[in-house]
């Protein structure tokens, strides 16, 4: 029961919740009462640890009557809502999101040096959560961002991983990873609720058994179980007094230790259940668009969709709610195939807990979930071995083979003797080994299913899920991805922000088509001017950090080229580098003169998957390139190479509104969407990329003026694919090509050794799956006009503006409107 004993009688104690006072004064005293009577200490002896936890929780005071507010509201006026099912929100730091949120910067920054405190020094006491690995994580954040700022009822569903993705260094240039210990402070953002905890079985075996009504059932004898403890976040919408909430579940062992082993001298023995249970939160899986078959990421899985359905059912709906009526209440959104087992686990508490029947509870089941497909490469679509699904998840297991077998019934039906295609649509495979589709499974359960671009939802249906297009036509839809303007442009870049506001007046941060009033400001010099300023400021910033933050000087008055995202073969890294590679080789053989070259600083940022070699191999090269050209006085000024390590959204916060270009050049076919392309448009830098994901739809809105198209188009691609690529041939043909590459392979940024880098050579030449070679030329070329435009200052400025004007699509909010037209549907509070 909630509530206290007896009715309260003082007035203070029955009315609502007061939020302080909006003042410097006001915030000071929330300051200085955290100081004393959270962190127990005086301002005068406190560190900046305390000070920090202190102002954190401070500005969270000004968040708490929205958020209980907003939580009342959504009792009393119960409609439906969304639960976003993701195992991954890359959220970022958390103080600037409220401070911008709640409007306090001045207020707080005021209050600060009041008591000799630098905001910025606060700022960087915060380690930010690193829960997801890149895009799709960060997705998430962006969505649950847009969400509470458009007032739709949500709860974000999701892990609270002790060690998030690991905290990437560079040892002799080689990636080393540092574990993330990014709670050791204390975390002044979180509500920990283990009154709340739940349950969560695993193993054992299930029996038949008859009931009262002598009906023939199932139950689940689990073998072992573990505890859920949630954890709040607050999800701040942007200056509208509206408060989400984000919900990540924590593993505990049901019985702490066993005191009487414990007591009996065998102290290994007693925390040895609570270390096993604890285990299931404690890392991040550091994978990116791979799929990783670790048993541990299955009880993960598993652990927080069995939380969250749990919580929702039995302790957010009312006590005597009618399942029946569950569609109408809540929509589950499958971020990826990591929550999917979800579906079964719906299934089996209509049945098994509620006593549903089958067809009942699978019909509510097919209304209660979408499925978000974020990928394209066949290989990161998720299998589970069904031996290990059977002895996890015994219960589970049969759900899905009595999914599987109905639904291949309807193939069946729809497509007579036609055994092949049943075979390619089972939800479990026989091939090469027996398992669990997880993308078959949830396209089968989910209302709908979306791609998260315009081209990659067409090659879903053509390509990835053929079969089931055919069979559902309506089922699948597009929603382009989106990115949140709030941090990634009113946070991230104020100058721009600032100028913005001055051009199409204030507001645009909700309303991100407005971008578009700056369209004639593009013709006007002095606004140019301005804008190049703005810019200039970026980089300035910019360079202040990476000195302290890496010890590198950035070189002034270059063009800033950028390519930040995961370090993945498809994306092509390899490419820049070649390019990078191609820029010195020209110099240094004197083909160019070096003053007649654009000066240019590439700037890198990739984390690497620990077990990637490819991709560790690649990072070492571009390390070694880096330190060679950098050293060298014959292009001192001209081109330099920089690899700031652990890039993460608190560096990309900085880093992108610096950049004058950005590099989006994966094989095209191959990236879902990509949403830092989106991000760098909007903070005014111009792509160069290939006609894949979301770029298309950049290219198509920004126009092919101010966008550098190269490479094959997708359809080119498997043209070449089907005739038989070979890459030795196109490096034999291209002398330039292959001077590149002779250079690297001499080991001449290698100490003269060549088995340092013949790995990453030998691939390109005999394997290259990614066709970097292929695109070489077409790329080169791109870079020379370029080099060019850049020299054009105005007209740069021109088309760097009209990216920001004609980029507003891009907002999260668009998405959001989105998925509440063609998934969500209505009934969904606005
Ligand atoms: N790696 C896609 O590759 C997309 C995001 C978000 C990715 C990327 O193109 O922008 O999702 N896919 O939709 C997966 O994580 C499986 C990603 O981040």
């Amino acid at each position: 029961s909630r509530g206290p004993a007896a009715e309260p009688t003082h007035a203070l104690a029955r009315g609502p919740v007061v939020p302080p006072t909006r003042s410097s004064e006001g915030f000071l005293r929330e300051f200085l009462r955290e100081l004393q009577y959270g962190q127990g200490v005086t301002l005068a002896r406190s560190s900046p640890n305390d000070q920090y936890l202190a102002m954190a929780r401070a500005v969270r005071h000004y968040l708490m009557a929205d958020w209980l507010e907003t939580a009342r509201r959504r009792r009393e006026h119960p409609a439906k809502m969304v639960g976003y099912l993701s195992a991954e929100y890359l959220l970022g730091r958390q103080l600037d999101n409220a401070l911008l949120a709640t409007d306090m910067v001045d207020i707080v920054q005021e209050a600060l040096a009041e008591c000799g405190i630098s905001l910025d020094t606060m700022r960087a006491q915060e380690v930010e959560p690193g829960l997801g690995n890149g895009g799709l994580g960060r997705l998430a954040a962006c969505f649950i961002d847009s969400l509470a700022t458009l007032d739709v009822s949500c709860v974000g569903y999701g892990i609270r991983y002790e060690y998030g993705i690991f905290r990437q260094t560079f040892v002799d240039g080689r990636q080393v990873e540092v574990p993330d210990t990014w709670l050791s402070f204390g975390n002044p953002w979180e509500f920990p609720h283990p009154e709340r905890e739940v349950e969560v079985n695993f193993g054992g075996h299930t029996e038949q058994y008859t009931d009262e009504d002598g009906r023939e059932r199932t139950r689940w004898i689990p073998g072992w179980n573990v505890l859920g403890v949630p954890y709040h976040y607050m999800v701040p919408g942007y200056q509208n007094g509206v408060v989400n909430t984000l919900r990540l579940w924590s593993a505990r062992a049901t019985h702490a230790f066993d005191l009487q082993i414990f007591n009996s001298g065998d102290y290994a023995e007693a925390v040895r259940a609570q270390t096993f249970a604890e285990n299931i939160t404690k890392v991040l899986y550091p994978e990116d668009s791979t799929p990783q078959g670790r048993e541990l990421r299955l009880q993960q899985q598993y652990f927080f969709v069995a939380c969250s359905l749990k919580d929702y059912i039995d302790q957010t709906l009312p006590p005597d709610f009618d399942l029946k009526r569950l569609p109408d209440q809540i929509i589950f959104q499958l971020n990826d195939t990591h929550p999917v087992i979800a579906v079964p686990e719906l299934m089996r508490l209509l049945i098994d807990d509620k006593g549903m029947e089958w067809d009942e509870a699978w019909e509510i089941t097919q209304k209660c979930f979408a499925y978000t497909c974020h990928t394209l490469l066949p290989e990161a679509l998720e299998v589970w071995p069904v031996e290990l699904v059977g002895r996890l998840l015994p219960r589970h297991l049969e759900i899905i083979y009595g999914i599987n077998e109905r639904f291949l019934e309807q193939v069946r039906e729809a497509f007579p003797g036609d055994e092949l295609r049943v075979r390619r649509m089972s939800i479990v495979q026989d091939h090469p080994f027996r398992a669990v589709r997880m993308a078959h499974l949830a396209t089968v359960a989910g209302a709908k299913v979306n791609g998260v671009a315009e081209l990659h939802s067409q090659l879903l249906r053509d390509k990835l899920l053929p079969d089931f297009a055919q069979m559902y036509p309506d089922k699948f839809t597009n929603v382009t991805n989106g990115v949140t303007p709030r941090r990634f442009v009113r946070q991230a870049n104020p100058a721009l922000s600032e100028l913005i506001s001055e051009a199409v007046g204030p507001g645009w941060e909700r309303d991100l088509s407005r971008l578009s009033g700056l369209e004639s400001f593009a013709e006007d010099p002095e606004f140019r001017e301005q804008f190049r300023q703005a810019k200039q400021a970026n980089k300035e910033r910019l360079r202040a950090l990476l000195l302290v933050r890496d010890g590198v000087e950035l070189p002034e008055g270059h063009l800033l080229d950028v390519m930040v995202k995961r370090l993945h073969e498809y994306k092509r890294q390899s490419l820049k580098l070649l390019h990078v590679v191609t820029l010195y080789e020209s110099i240094r053989s004197g083909e160019v003169a070096a003053e007649d070259v654009t000066p240019r600083t590439v700037i890198f940022g990739a984390k690497a998957a620990p077990g990637y070699h490819m991709a560790k191999e690649t990072i070492a090269l571009i390390n070694a390139v880096a330190k060679t050209i950098n050293a060298d006085p014959a292009v001192k000024g001209r081109l330099a190479v920089a690899f700031p390590a652990n890039y993460n959204v608190t560096l990309a916060e900085t880093l992108i509104p610096a950049a004058d270009l950005s590099e989006q050049i994966s094989l095209a076919g191959m990236e879902a969407s990509g949403t830092g392309n989106m991000k760098f448009a909007l903070n005014g830098a111009l792509t160069v990329g290939t006609d894949d994901g979301a770029n298309v739809e950049i290219r198509q809105l920004v126009g092919d003026d101010n966008f550098f198209l190269f490479g094959m188009s997708e359809p080119e691609v498997a043209a070449l694919h089907a005739s038989g690529y070979v890459p030795s041939q196109v490096y034999a043909d291209n002398p330039r090509l292959k001077r590149v590459i002779d250079l690297i392979a001499s080991g001449a940024f290698t100490d003269g050794d060549p088995g340092r880098v013949s790995a990453f050579v030998d691939d390109l030449l005999y394997n290259d799956r990614f066709m970097a070679l292929a695109d070489y030329q077409s790329y080169i070329d791109v870079q020379e006009r370029i080099d060019a435009a850049y020299a054009d200052t105005e007209a740069w400025t021109r088309s760097a503006i009209l990216n920001v004007a004609r980029a507003g699509f891009f907002s999260s909010d668009r998405s959001m409107h989105d998925y509440l037209d063609r998934i969500w549907g209505a009934g969904i509070r606005l």
